[in-house]
């Protein structure tokens, strides 16, 4: 089933290519009609075609709001054209065929991206295209629809055979015609989730964004995978400029995202480096430079620290871009690098430098979403940040300056490490991580264990954990968990609070002359 199609229309926002492809049609014997700013362009350059309005009847009204929406095209590009009763309707209505539809849409992701304002990116959202685009695509049994220039070759080639275009050809342009529409209204409700008041997303969640590649393969290599752009073009991993190295994997992309996020909630006075395996921080560190923070961060646990992934809240020098490449590290993302260390980075071929331009807005609204068989969770990005005004102490002992800065520290840690999060701190790093565990005494015995495991690296005589605060990302439901940081020697310990057994956990704290404050928010992460 091949087509030669007669009649096409051509509406597009981006001109690329679109003379040579009307002119080529033109040239194969095909009517085009066109819409006003594509017709100045086409008539610019000698290629005659025929207004959408004086085939409707009806001019471009309402700055254009209202151009193709007319059943003299909708039904053109619907007609079945062996139907009896299509036919007839056809001809009563002097409506005829349009076998070839070429759109693409207003620039809406594009306008998001440059920061433009209210008015005018509502104005840039599709309606008309959208509804040609999906009439072509439901009707590609007659119907050829092209929404990229990409297309453009294929399309001509299939004409210059004696039957037309076939039917595979037209079924894949109308498969890919829907998936353009359904991420472009991804694109517009993820807009509308993320500059709302409330940050809520409508009915409708889809991924949201672009295809940007598809990825070699997913977690494991038995599962394919494929990287989708949202169009707001926030910093972060998916509007990272990749500097060098090759080609980032899918867990690649997940870690250095987790990595990103959690450096950025320092604010960029404060030096800090954050080490990430398998989406945990496996060390975390501020310091009088981004150097002493990456060695801070690596001396928490250097063997886990092997094929990390490396983030920095401020420019990468050539001190520190040197020092991470004497280990096997697989990503550096920060917000911009020195000439110099970019040189040295050079240096090893697969090591992937990424630079973002600005740190992650850690406050940003937005949403998460999660698969679950058969459905999907959405909710409000996690983009709660506890204060030192927000801290109720609850024990006998009030903590020091010191403690209450590294409790913040350790408190804004867990809230990216997997729950059960335990974090160790002290002195701007952490020195011990529990993460993912299922029981929390487990996280906080783990955590203490690491931080073991990394003062014999030191060759440190006291346990690292002696004099270190403990933060936990969720109340302990007993005092064991708390009684595990006792032993380990922790002086002070920041946790949400809310348990039926406060009390318990309080008296235990109190016994062993610790200092305890509740956050009042819990930072669970799964
Ligand atoms: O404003 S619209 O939603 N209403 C319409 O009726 C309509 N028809 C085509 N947008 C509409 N279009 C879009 O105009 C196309 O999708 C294309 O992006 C653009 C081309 O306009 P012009 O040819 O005037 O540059």
């Amino acid at each position: 089933n091949h087509i030669m199609p007669k009649r096409a229309l051509i509406s597009v926002s981006d001109k690329t290519g679109m003379i040579e492809f009307a002119r080529a049609l033109h040239e194969a014997g095909v009517e085009i009609l066109t819409t006003g700013g594509s017709k100045a362009a086409l008539e610019a350059a000698g290629v005659p075609v025929i207004e959408v309005a004086s085939v409707t009847g009806f001019p471009e009204i309402m700055d254009g709001r209202v151009k193709t929406l007319h059943p003299k095209i909708h039904g053109g590009l619907l007609a079945i054209r062996d139907e009896p009763s299509h036919a007839a309707a056809m001809s009563a209505h002097e409506i005829e065929g349009i076998d070839l539809l070429c759109v693409n849409l207003y620039p809406f992701e594009e306008t998001v991206a440059r920061g433009a304002g209210e008015a005018e990116t509502i104005e840039n959202i599709d309606i008309g295209g959208p509804a040609m685009i999906r009439a072509a695509a439901k009707n590609h049994g007659y119907v050829t629809v092209i929404v990229e220039p990409a297309d453009y070759d294929a399309v001509i080639a299939a004409m210059r055979e004696p039957d037309g275009i076939p039917f595979t050809l037209r079924r894949r342009l109308a498969a890919k015609a829907f998936a353009r529409t359904a991420a472009y209204d991804a694109a517009v409700s993820g807009w509308f989730a993320e500059t709302g008041e409330t940050g809520q997303p409508g009915d409708f969640f889809a991924v949201g964004g672009k295809l940007a590649e598809e990825l070699r393969y997913g977690e494991n290599p038995h599962q394919w995978a494929r990287f989708y752009r949202s169009a707001t073009q926030r910093p972060g991993v998916a509007t990272a400029l990749q500097l060098q190295g090759k080609a980032l994997s899918y867990n690649n992309i997940n870690d250095t995202d987790a990595a990103l996020e959690l450096v950025s909630e320092f604010a960029p006075a404060t030096p800090a480096v954050a080490i990430i395996k398998h989406a945990n921080p496996c060390g975390v560190a501020k310091g009088a430079t981004l150097l002493e923070a990456y060695e801070k961060a690596l001396s928490c646990d250097p063997v886990s620290a092997f094929g990390g992934i490396v983030a920095l809240n401020g420019l990468l020098d050539e001190d520190t871009a040197r020092l991470i490449t004497e280990i096997f590290t697989e990503v550096i993302i920060a917000p911009e690098a020195s000439d110099a260390a970019v040189e040295i980075i050079g240096r090893k071929k697969n090591l992937r430098l990424l630079v973002t331009g600005a740190l992650a807005d850690a406050a940003a609204r937005g949403v998460t979403a999660k698969t679950v068989a058969g459905g999907l969770l959405v909710q409000s990005r996690d983009n709660g940040r506890v204060t030192a005004e927000m801290l109720k102490v609850v024990t006998k002992r009030k903590p020091t300056d010191k403690e209450v800065a590294d409790m913040l520290f350790a408190f804004k840690v867990a809230k990216h490490v997997k729950s059960n999060a335990i974090v160790y701190a002290r002195g701007g790093m952490t020195v011990g991580i529990g993460a993912g565990q299922m029981s929390r005494v487990d996280s906080s015995r783990t955590a203490a264990y690491k931080a073991g495991e990394a003062g014999k690296a030191m060759s440190v005589a006291e346990p690292l954990t002696k004099g270190a605060v403990v933060a936990s990302d969720a109340f302990f439901p007993f005092a064991d968990g708390l009684q595990a940081a006792i032993d380990a020697g922790a002086t002070a310990v920041i946790q949400p609070g809310g348990s039926m057994r406060d009390d318990e956990v309080i008296a235990a704290a109190d016994a062993a002359g610790l200092a305890m404050v509740f956050t009042g928010m819990r930072h669970f992460r799964h």
